[in-house]
């Protein structure tokens, strides 16, 4: 299919698991690049259908369950409400966000799965697989972990090893353990019904080899050849399994599709459900669409199965075999469904010299982001966009995402705008000015075109980090020009010419509302309102005269605001302190020490016991010396808590004393006893006294 037989677009973002909260670097790699994409195709007049949802099937989703102590649903639905409502925040323009648990899903994928049954397209095979005896449960996938044979990572996952990306079995793992009982599993035999995706590689090698040689990203290629070079092997699409849904077929009890066979249909149960909704009526979270007007329910096939549909899968580099070899199998094998034209997979973004990571803690959240700038969605946008791991991972900090806002959003382009529009209304009671062009002024309009193609040529080529840089630098050229002619001073002299510089200041304005809509939907928005301007389309930028003279602008306001640096001195702050807290959390309890006997237990001769006097100790940071009325004696008793507590804080309190340790001399004074503290993994201690006082000399036993 060349270009111009294209008919309609089929856009996806990988759909996120919904076993908890998703990060910037997930908005990098998969979903801001998609909506950029798809927001300038609508701009374009195109038929465009962006789907996404949450996949809420796989072993991910119970082992949360695990964690949190809850069910598997209750994960799903908190999971699912947060990362759709923070989409929604983001400004990402999905025509609808499913979710794989919803019955349409689960019809779509059972009917796929039979479709490939029914030609005799699956095998059935017997084999030998991992299985935890206590918990009566076969280790799929994320219900194993184990050391990784590539990187020895010892948390791996039975599919995936998070540290290295390699693409794991359960087998594969050295030392696996369950995740459900943390037992050493066994094996037992269990029948799966397998995809044997080494039948299709002549048609991969045709397909991607051959044809996608010179259109996909290099960092794409290189892996499906790589993939297809080592040698393909069936691989099974069924799991022995609770959660999922139903493997369609007698004797199948127990088991449940591969979650990586359900959830990239998952699209095509979005678009389903899209249609069913639109030929309803009641279309949810969709954006306005001429196209979608008058929608029949079976339309969505056309966006399946019609030749003419460029379909195209964003997702992150991880997810890179399943979209271009494992899905498209399916999607061939199936002789229904048309097949991906293009997988632009991005690289990861790391943050502040870091691999992100939810579990490490070492991570922006968008919900915390959002919580933290509120109203600033665009800003996050462009921050991501400039820096875009495209061809290579690359790197997020916080400084440079208030350098992006400082330098580049307040300073070229919301300045720009607010001398344009400020000056307007204080020479020009607030309408565009007339014009009489010079050849200079020709030379700076002649930008818009030339930016509208540059912009347009990189999004089409998948290369938005490109295409923002194209969009920013026309406003960089109008801040420049208005720097340059400063018709604050002109104004004085030659009303007429700052009359001219501020009609093409304002053309440039009235462009870039449209040029920036892609990439900053909200600046995009509140451009046009203080412009007074209708929304645009793609085919009105690149006019010199897109407002004409006379017209009367709206009210101005501040397009973004300077960050201040403690703003962002926080956020890293906030980011140590999650990590540290996550650290702590990921340490496990010390394990306990060897067995002792209750003879040696009883040796020892512990009380309760009240501290009557407190003081530092000269030349010691960590003593304190106490006196302690055992109920037996009063007696000196130094103790190295000094950094923890005050010495005024001590008396009067209750404590435990073990009162029969040996006395012994400490900085040149006796210690007779030891004051037991309770010590916890981040180091703080704090007193052992009984819930109600007792009488001193009590035993403890
Ligand atoms: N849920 C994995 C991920 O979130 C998976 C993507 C499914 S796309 C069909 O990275
Ligand atoms: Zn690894």
């Amino acid at each position: 299919m060349n270009t111009s037989q294209v008919k309609r677009y089929t856009i996806t973002a990988a759909l996120p698991y919904a076993n908890g909260s998703k990060h910037i670097g997930h908005l990098a790699g998969a979903y801001i690049p998609a909506d950029v994409y798809a927001r300038y195709l609508r701009l374009n007049g195109k038929d465009v259908v962006f789907v996404c949802g949450s996949d809420e099937h796989g072993t991910a989703i119970p082992n949360q369950a695990i964690k949190e102590n809850t069910t598997p649903q209750a994960i799903i639905d908190k999971y699912h409400t947060q990362i759709r409502d923070c989409f929604a925040q983001l400004g990402l323009s999905f025509d609808i966000y499913h979710r794989t648990s919803e019955p349409i899903h689960h019809q779509t994928s059972q009917e796929f799965f039979l479709n490939l049954f029914n030609k005799g397209l699956l095998e059935e095979e017997v084999s030998d697989q991992y299985y935890d005896e206590e918990a009566k449960a076969f280790l799929a996938d994320r219900f194993i972990i184990g050391t990784c044979p590539k990187c020895a990572n010892p948390k791996a996952y039975g599919d995936q090893c998070e540290n290295c990306g390699t693409s794991l079995s359960p087998k594969d793992l050295i030392n696996p353990k369950s995740t459900l009982s943390g037992n050493a599993p066994v094996l037992k035999s269990t029948n799966h019904w397998y995809l044997p995706l080494q039948n299709y590689e002549p048609w991969l090698r045709e397909w991607i080899l051959e044809s996608h040689k010179n259109d996909w990203k290099i960092n794409v290629y290189g892996q499906c050849k790589s993939w297809i070079d080592a040698g393909l092997q069936s691989r099974a699409m069924t799991r022995d399994l609770d959660w999922g849904i139903k493997v369609p077929l007698a004797g199948a009890e127990g088991k449940v599709l591969y979650v990586w066979f359900d959830a990239p249909i998952g699209y095509i149960s979005a678009t389903r459900a899209l249609f069913s909704e639109l030929s309803q009526g009641q279309r949810k979270f969709a954006t306005p669409q001429s196209s979608f007007e008058g929608a029949k329910e079976e339309d969505w096939m056309k966006y399946w199965q019609d030749d003419e549909t460029k379909l195209v899968h964003f997702i992150g580099k991880d997810n890179i075999v399943f979209h271009c070899i494992i899905f498209p199998i399916m999607l061939h094998a199936s002789q229904q469904f048309i097949v991906p034209q293009n997988v632009p997979a991005n690289e990861f973004m790391n943050l502040e010299g870091d691999k992100m990571s939810t579990s490490r803690g070492w991570s922006i959240e968008m919900h915390e982001y959002l919580a933290g700038f509120p109203g600033k969605a665009d800003v996050l946008r462009y921050a991501l966009l400039a820096n875009l791991p495209e061809t290579k991972d690359s790197e997020f900090t916080w400084k440079d995402f208030q350098a992006k806002n400082n330098n580049e959003l307040v300073a070229i382009f919301g300045n720009f705008i607010n001398r344009a529009l400020v000056l307007t209304q204080k020479y020009f009671e607030n309408r565009v000015p007339k014009r009489v062009l010079l050849p200079e002024d020709e030379v700076v309009l002649s930008a818009i075109e030339a930016s509208k193609k540059a912009i347009s040529d990189s999004i089409e080529a998948y290369r938005f980090r490109e295409a923002t840089a194209s969009m920013i630098n026309l406003a960089r050229v109008g801040n420049k020009y208005l720097a340059e002619t400063e018709p604050w001073k002109l104004a004085k002299t030659n009303l007429e010419r700052v009359g001219t510089i501020l009609n093409i200041a304002l053309q440039i304005g009235a462009n870039l509302s449209v040029l920036c809509e892609p990439f900053l939907p909200y600046t995009a928005k509140k451009l046009r309102e203080m412009l007074s301007i209708q929304d645009l389309k793609w085919v009105d930028a690149g006019a010199v005269e897109l407002i004409q003279e006379g017209h009367l602008l709206g009210e101005s306001a501040l397009l973004f605001e300077k960050i201040e640096d403690s703003v962002i001195e926080n956020q890293i702050q906030k980011l140590m302190e999650k990590k540290k807290s996550m650290e702590l959390e990921n340490t496990p309890i010390e394990p306990s020490k060897p067995a002792i006997s209750f003879d040696d237990f009883s040796t020892m001769d512990i009380r309760i016991g009240t501290i009557i006097e407190a003081e530092s100790v000269t030349k010691s940071k960590k003593l304190l010396k106490l006196l302690v009325d055992t109920g037996i004696d009063k007696r000196t008793v130094m103790s190295g808590i000094a950094e923890h507590f005050k010495p005024t804080d001590l008396i009067n309190q209750q404590v435990t004393i073990l009162v029969n340790l040996a006395p012994r001399k400490i900085m040149g004074i006796e210690s007779q006893g030891m004051i037991l503290m309770a010590s916890s993994k981040e180091g703080k201690l704090r007193l052992l006294k009984p819930h109600e006082i007792v009488e001193n000399g009590s035993k403890v036993s």
